[in-house]
């Protein structure tokens, strides 16, 4: 059997890390892999973890099973963190999954059930979202979503697409601090987006992996919450790797809205279902620490304190950025209005491997960048480097 296989292409940003890891060089720089790094370089446990983490040590009693649907503590809590206590007016049902990609997976096992619905995705968008509904046998459908060389979000081609969407056709949008783009949408753009996904009957598939990273907790589902509000049925990818930095805890919810709470505790059913047929229970672990941080005042004030903090960093880096990159592209000053980790750069392959060779600056080839892989005061010169390598 195992001769017979294909060889399957590695993920290219996971790749980065062991390539980055193995370079020598000192002046080496990592805006590779979309993982949050502080002004010294590194992904510190949170705070807030540390003491959620002390905290479960002294009480915890037994690991025994949960269940395919976690723990109804965290999905309570997190779902008023996400989503507010107004949670847009409309009943919501939830299930805990390995990491917001779990959320996905579970979600695209139920859209797939009618072959004959498309997903409607943004390009760019996150590499593993085409690969995941593929998985399932769901037919995608694509429309551009920015253009580089203007950096600038093409909301009218999108609005254009989902007008000619099929009812019942699903679409994915990302809640905030678009990966890879960084570009965010406005109020008006929201609105507009939320018309047609209910003028056509359409179902919208958020993924919200960096709440509190663009502009704040409350201001980056705002926009989702204002869809959700719009439409009858809302699926949503939560996840914590990012927000909560417990990356290889796999901590994340899949979220149904919808008019009646009967119909939603179906779909959750339908849910655990596909996750007892593929890993059969999420991973109790960073579900807890969320929890544990949530339901405590003094520990939740320490996990928001620290995440205003990481927000802060990155819009001072940002700053910089857009003046550093926009003397190579006037464009690229537009990196300052962008959110969250990423933008994407206009760069070919061919010269984002030979920065990572000549340079030491690993990006992927898409020309994706971290921005929170720069010290703020090391913006100037590493925009120097990369500046002669722009298309
Ligand atoms: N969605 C987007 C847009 C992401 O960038 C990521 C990053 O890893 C994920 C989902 C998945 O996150 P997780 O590590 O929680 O599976
Ligand atoms: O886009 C990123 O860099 C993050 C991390 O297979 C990531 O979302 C990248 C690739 C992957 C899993 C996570």
């Amino acid at each position: 059997l195992f001769d017979s296989l294909t060889e399957q292409k590695p993920d290219q940003l996971l790749e980065l890390i062991a390539k980055f890891a193995a370079d020598p060089r000192s002046g080496k720089v990592d805006l590779g892999v979309g993982v949050y790094r502080d002004e010294t370089g590194r992904t510190p446990v949170m705070k807030a973890v540390k003491a959620a983490e002390h905290y479960l040590w002294e009480t915890q009693e037994s690991k025994s099973y949960i269940g395919p649907e976690g723990d109804p503590a965290f999905l309570r809590m997190l779902a008023l963190e996400v989503f507010g206590e107004r949670h847009a007016g409309k009943p919501v049902a939830g299930i805990q999954t390995p990491g917001g990609t779990g959320a996905l997976r579970l979600a695209a096992e139920l859209l797939s059930l009618d072959k004959r619905r498309k997903i409607w995705i943004g390009t760019p968008t996150w590499v593993n979202h085409q690969a995941i509904f593929a998985s399932v046998g769901l037919q995608i459908g694509t429309y551009r979503f920015f253009d580089i060389g203007t950096q600038t979000a093409l909301v009218d081609e999108m609005l254009t697409t989902l007008r000619n969407a099929a009812p019942g056709d699903a679409v994915l949008l990302q809640a905030s601090c678009h990966n890879p783009t960084g570009a965010g949408l406005s109020r008006q753009n929201w609105q507009d987006i939320a018309a047609i996904i209910a003028d056509k009957g359409l179902l919208p598939l958020f993924d919200s992996a960096y709440q509190g990273l663009g502009h704040g907790l409350v201001e980056d589902a705002a926009g989702m919450m204002s869809v959700i509000e719009a439409v009858g049925e809302a699926m949503v990818a939560v996840s914590c790797s990012k927000s909560f930095s417990l990356y290889r805890e796999r901590t994340g919810a899949a979220y149904l809205f919808g008019d009646l709470q009967a119909s939603l505790n179906k779909g959750v059913g339908n849910l655990a279902s596909h996750a007892r047929t593929s890993y059969s229970m999420p991973p109790a672990h960073g579900a807890a620490i969320v929890a544990a941080i949530l339901q405590d005042p003094s520990r939740r004030q320490t996990w928001v304190d620290e995440l205003n903090e990481m927000r802060i960093r990155i819009t001072d880096i940002r700053r910089a950025a857009a003046e550093a990159f926009g003397q190579f592209r006037p464009e690229l000053a537009g990196i300052g209005s962008q959110e969250g980790m990423f933008s994407l750069l206009p760069i070919s392959p061919e010269n984002a491997r030979r920065l990572r060779a000549e340079h030491g600056i690993y990006m992927p080839d898409s020309g994706r960048i971290n921005v929170a892989g720069m010290r703020v005061e090391d913006v100037a010169s590493v925009a120097e480097r990369i500046g002669p390598y722009l298309a």
